[in-house]
């Protein structure tokens, strides 16, 4: 029986923000977009507790974020404070706690800037577990004077889940006898992979609560979902075998940018990308990676109608001159009829590598790459 833990900080860029400036400390604070007084473009990172009373969220248009602070305001509410992030700093920060944690599992798993995976199997019990995490977060308390929250469960699903629990500063511990009790009433969009499209889709058809979706058998998902309903069944049931993988490669390296105008002007938009893509390949390269084999693309139009494309070569692309003429390669038909027929400008746009290699991985050498593939999803606006 495997015991597995997933550690995630709360409020993350936030709480690193409050822990350099301590007068920023309770405060409503927003990391993200410069908001030029309600004028302003491009999305909140992230923000402090203090700041979600108000309303306001993660990728939240930053303009949306600014009425509900002005109106907090109106209210004689503390005022929020709008910073742009010091994503140099938090990534040395989450550096120094990563190094901390992997230091105390068998196995370990950098998910994201700001959340890992740990596998304690090799202690006796989930009580040992439990102390082993509690001394785990008060050592990050300790030196990085920062909180996170905290799930054990018998896999990464369920440790998932219950980090998200109950936030800021929780320790939810699910052993494998609770494991439906505790997941039978949660809402679908607790099951990572259920975004809210697929929730509302799910919804219409009465499911709201996992408890829901376990009564709804696989063919039935499949035939609604694809092949990911037969892992929906799964999860629905608090399976997932997935391990906690020690060689941990980080899935992507990307970057976006919103303009400050919208606009159809190639020159500009493929210069940005030109730019965008060289930089993305550098920070590829400082990640350890010699090589990539997917490149992606995204293109938020006006209306935000967001896109993506990707090309993916059969062997490792190994220079920074062949991602940029994928990137363009890519982008060029968003500026004809072929992805853009009603001419509409636009809003942003993003560079990712995937697929990535480190010198050890691979035989390749260069580049063939295949057919396009639209991979892209539509989505609905978003303001
Ligand atoms: P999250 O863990 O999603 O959020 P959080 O740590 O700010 O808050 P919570 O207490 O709910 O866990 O993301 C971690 C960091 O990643 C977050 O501090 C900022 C960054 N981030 C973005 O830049 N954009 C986003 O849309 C999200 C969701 C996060
Ligand atoms: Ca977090």
């Amino acid at each position: 029986m495997r015991i597995i833990a997933h550690l995630d900080m709360d409020a993350f860029y936030a709480a690193v923000e409050e822990q350099r400036d301590p007068s920023l400390r309770g405060r409503p604070v927003v990391i993200g977009a410069d908001p030029k007084d309600g004028k302003g473009r491009g999305v909140v990172a992230t923000c402090s507790y203090a700041a979600r009373k108000y309303g306001i969220r993660s990728a939240m248009p930053i303009t949306r974020a600014w009425r509900l602070a002005e109106a907090a305001r109106r209210r004689g509410e503390p005022a929020t404070l709008f910073l742009r992030g010091d994503h140099a700093l938090y990534r040395q920060v989450s550096a120094r706690i990563m190094a901390l944690v992997a230091l105390q599992a068998d196995a370990f798993e950098e998910a994201s800037i700001d959340e890992a995976y740990l596998d304690l199997s090799s202690l006796p019990d989930f009580e040992a577990a439990e102390a082993s995490i509690r001394a785990m977060k008060a050592l990050i308390r300790e030196r990085e004077g920062l909180t996170c929250s905290a799930g054990i469960g018998p896999n990464k699903l369920i440790a998932k889940i219950a980090s998200d629990f109950r936030k800021p500063d929780g320790l939810t511990v699910i052993t494998h006898d609770h494991v439906q009790a505790f997941l039978d009433p949660l809402s679908i969009r607790v099951i990572p992979g259920i975004g809210p499209k697929t929730a509302a889709f799910l919804r219409a058809r009465g499911i709201a609560t996992v408890a829901d979706l376990r009564l709804v058998d696989s063919t039935q998902l499949v035939e609604w979902l694809g092949k990911w309903g037969h892992d929906l069944h799964a999860r629905a049931r608090g399976i997932s075998e997935s391990p906690v993988s020690n060689d941990w490669e980080r899935k992507s390296v990307g970057e976006q940018e919103t303009f400050e105008q919208d606009t159809l002007d190639r020159t500009f938009v493929l210069e940005r990308a030109r730019v965008m893509a060289s930089h993305v390949f550098e920070r590829m390269r400082a990640d350890g990676f010699h090589g990539f084999r997917t490149a992606t693309i995204t293109v938020r139009f006006e209306n935000f109608v967001t896109l993506s494309r990707s090309l993916t070569a059969r062997s490792v692309v190994l220079t920074p001159d062949a991602l940029i003429e994928r990137v363009e390669q890519l982008f060029a038909p968003f500026f004809d009829e072929r992805e853009n027929p009603r001419g509409r400008r636009i809003r942003l746009i993003g560079v990712r590598v995937e697929k990535l290699a480190r010198a050890s991985d691979a035989p390749a050498i260069t580049s063939s790459a295949s057919a396009p593939r639209a991979d892209g999803e539509s989505s609905p606006p978003t303001s």
